[in-house]
């Protein structure tokens, strides 16, 4: 039902082209093959951490790129592969292709891990291309591009905190001051007709989600006023925060709001009450809410913690989200149930295309585009002849020849691939 989402683009690393060299030792003028292969490029990785519960951290950071392999060198030596980027995750990230629709990964328990793209394969060097016919072959090969997407990160929100209270406390307005969320404020009852959530961080940075939930009253349990019907979000929560309108604005007395609530919570559902629960004493800004809280701190008789706020002045906001964010840590997230724990199926990034797909712009000039003809050529260096002479066997093979001149092509058009125009000869 609520949603916590962001747009990310993702790029594994290149990787490192191969090179063309010999070896030129003292009695060795001219040796044979030396030219090492290019390290792989980094894959990216998505890696669940229990610690986190919110996606805000993409919100800084929507590109996500993992590093290059490293040039092969002279000597024989290979590039170094380049490290995976894992990415940190919250529980319950979902990853989903933006092109397509596909989930790519469901991520579900600590430290699982999930490939999102894959890091391109180091081009050979020229030894590799070695043969008894070529032994001094002037090739080598470019490195493969590391995968590239855009994605959606879903995060299905369970709030951590629930703001319960009588309508016009100031729930709404709370939540507005501590989070990003934009709730309806107004000084009628009702104004809030269903629950609002928003990611709450305390300046320490650890973070949690609160939800604004509507109004209750006396009978609520019964239905009166908007009902139970949202309690059931109160049910899932770790923590109450009981807003308070300490001024009395509307003629109440606090601590009578206080047990009526409280009421109306165990009558709906007696455990309700045995979650921890914290007092936030709004509306501190008006001048009887003094005169109000040290009544209602002696009526008090239970061990709750009590914190004078004030949602309009934000003053003493910072000390209850630290003691919020410090009881969270105290009290355990509701276990995962043992049938969702079992084996997830990760999605593997795979794309099922057409080799190639050929076409003509307005100019006649046939265009070669598709996935796999595009590594091709992105893996060819064509500095060297041999390279380009292999990358149009590789061509050939592929049937791109044949669809050419199926298409009409005939010697000396122009044909293009990517940025590359050359001609076509029979
Ligand atoms: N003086 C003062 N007024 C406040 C404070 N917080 C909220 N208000 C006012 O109280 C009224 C009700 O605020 P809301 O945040 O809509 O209250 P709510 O608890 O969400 O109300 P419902 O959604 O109807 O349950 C608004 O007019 C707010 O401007 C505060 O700290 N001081
Ligand atoms: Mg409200």
């Amino acid at each position: 039902m609520f949603i916590d989402q962001v747009s990310v683009y993702v790029k594994a690393g290149d990787g490192g082209n191969g090179i063309v060299a010999f070896r030129r030792e003292k009695y060795e003028p001219m040796g044979g093959p030396a030219g090492g292969d290019g390290g792989n490029g980094g894959d990216v990785i998505f890696e669940v951490d229990e610690g986190l519960n919110t996606l805000m951290d993409f919100r800084y950071n929507r590109h996500l790129k993992a590093k290059n392999g490293e040039q092969g060198m002279s000597k024989g030596k290979h590039g170094k592969a380049a490290e995976p980027l894992i990415v940190p995750v919250p529980p319950g990230t979902t990853v989903v292709d933006e092109e397509t629709g596909r989930v790519i990964a469901d991520l579900v328990h600590h430290q699982q891990q999930a490939y999102i793209a894959r890091g391109g394969r180091g081009g050979r060097g020229n030894i590799r291309f070695a043969t008894s016919r070529n032994p001094a072959p002037h090739l080598s090969e470019n490195g493969e591009p590391g995968e590239e997407l855009n994605i959606k990160l879903e995060l299905k929100l369970i709030a951590d905190v629930g703001l319960v209270g009588f309508p016009s406390v100031g729930k709404s307005t709370l939540l507005s001051v501590v989070s990003a969320a934009k709730p309806k404020i107004a000084n009628y009852h009702f104004t809030t007709l269903s629950p609002n959530l928003g990611v709450v961080e305390a300046e320490d940075h650890r973070s949690f989600v609160m939800a604004d939930l509507p109004g209750l009253i006396e009978g609520a349990h019964e239905g009166i006023g908007l009902g139970h019907q949202f309690l059931r979000h109160v049910e899932r929560t770790r923590l109450l925060v009981h807003v308070i309108d300490m001024a009395g604005s509307e003629g109440r007395d606090p601590y009578d709001d206080f047990l009526k609530i409280n009421d109306e919570l165990t009558k709906y559902d007696a455990s309700l009450l045995e979650k921890p629960q914290i007092i936030a004493a709004n509306k501190m800004d008006m001048p009887e809410a003094n005169d109000h809280l040290k009544t209602f701190q002696d009526k008090l008789t239970k061990d709750i913690p009590v914190f004078p706020i004030s949602a309009f002045t934000k003053e003493g906001l910072r000390a209850m989200l630290f003691s919020i964010a410090d009881q969270l840590d105290e009290i355990p997230k509701e276990t995962v149930d043992t049938e969702t724990e079992q084996e997830k199926v990760v999605y593997r990034f795979e794309k099922e295309e057409e080799p190639f797909v050929i076409s003509r712009d307005s100019s006649g000039t046939f265009i070669i585009s598709g996935a796999q003809v595009e590594k091709l050529f992105q893996m060819t260096n064509f500095n060297h002849n041999e390279a380009v002479q292999r990358f149009a066997r590789q061509m050939r093979t592929m049937g791109v020849d044949e669809a050419l001149r199926k298409r009409g092509a005939e010697d000396g058009d122009i044909v293009r691939i990517l940025d590359f125009e050359f001609e076509f000869i029979e």
